[in-house]
């Protein structure tokens, strides 16, 4: 489905996919913040904007959830501190588990490698049961596979909660202000 490049040193660039989250404060800041700061350790491609309902305790807001594909050198320990430290600039504090977050960042996809570390489970064990994040990954690969499962067959996207911001009437000002910078939303990667 997804493979690595070469570049012309012959240094390894990996595709990998990140789930962006965000239920707290200007949400939509802090997804554009992510994705400006993603834009600086490699290549971008952003999906649509979601809406959807919190997924764990039902006591926090709705979030908006939105997946970027990087093109990146970065290993994925590398790159998970680096997740990381973006989710810290955003002021990310850990309250509860699936609890209110004003960012979070998950490794979705690293390549087609299957990482089992204390620090890292790649595919996100989660990927796959969560239609908040399969609609936006097919955004951006829409005959994607994990494993043998097409992405476009899962069981999730039968009940799915999450929509498209683009598809919702009263969301003019939440959508213009995501697509206010074009040149990374969609945009083709350069070969
Ligand atoms: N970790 C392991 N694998 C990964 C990976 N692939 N990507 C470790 C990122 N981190 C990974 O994560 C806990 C630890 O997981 C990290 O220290 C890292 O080493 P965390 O972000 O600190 O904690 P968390 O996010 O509260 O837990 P978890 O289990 O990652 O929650 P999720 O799965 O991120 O879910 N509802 C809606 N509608 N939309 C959402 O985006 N998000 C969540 C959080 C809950 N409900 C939601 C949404
Ligand atoms: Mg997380």
């Amino acid at each position: 489905m997804i493979d690595s490049t070469h570049s012309s040193q012959d240094q390894i660039h990996h595709i990998c996919y990140i789930g962006l989250g965000s239920n707290l404060g200007d949400r939509l800041a802090y997804l554009r913040f992510a994705i400006k700061a993603l834009s600086e350790i490699g290549q971008v491609r952003v999906s649509r904007l979601y809406a959807s309902p919190p997924m764990g305790p039902q006591d926090q807001p709705d979030y908006l959830n939105a997946v970027v594909e990087l093109v990146t050198t970065l290993s994925p320990l590398a790159l998970l501190d680096q997740l990381q430290a973006i989710e810290q600039d955003a002021g990310r504090v850990r309250k509860r588990h699936w609890g209110e977050r004003t960012l979070d960042l998950d490794l979705l996809l690293y390549d087609q490698d299957q990482i089992q570390h204390p620090r890292l489970n790649v595919p996100h064990v989660g990927l796959m049961e969560r239609d908040f994040v399969v609609l936006p990954l097919l955004d951006l690969l829409p005959q994607a596979t994990v494993g043998e499962v097409r992405l476009s067959d899962v069981a999730c996207l039968q009940s799915a909660t999450a929509k498209a911001v683009s598809d919702l009437p009263v969301q003019d000002a939440i959508q213009s202000a995501w697509f206010q910078d074009e040149s990374f939303m969609l945009a083709k990667r350069q070969a």
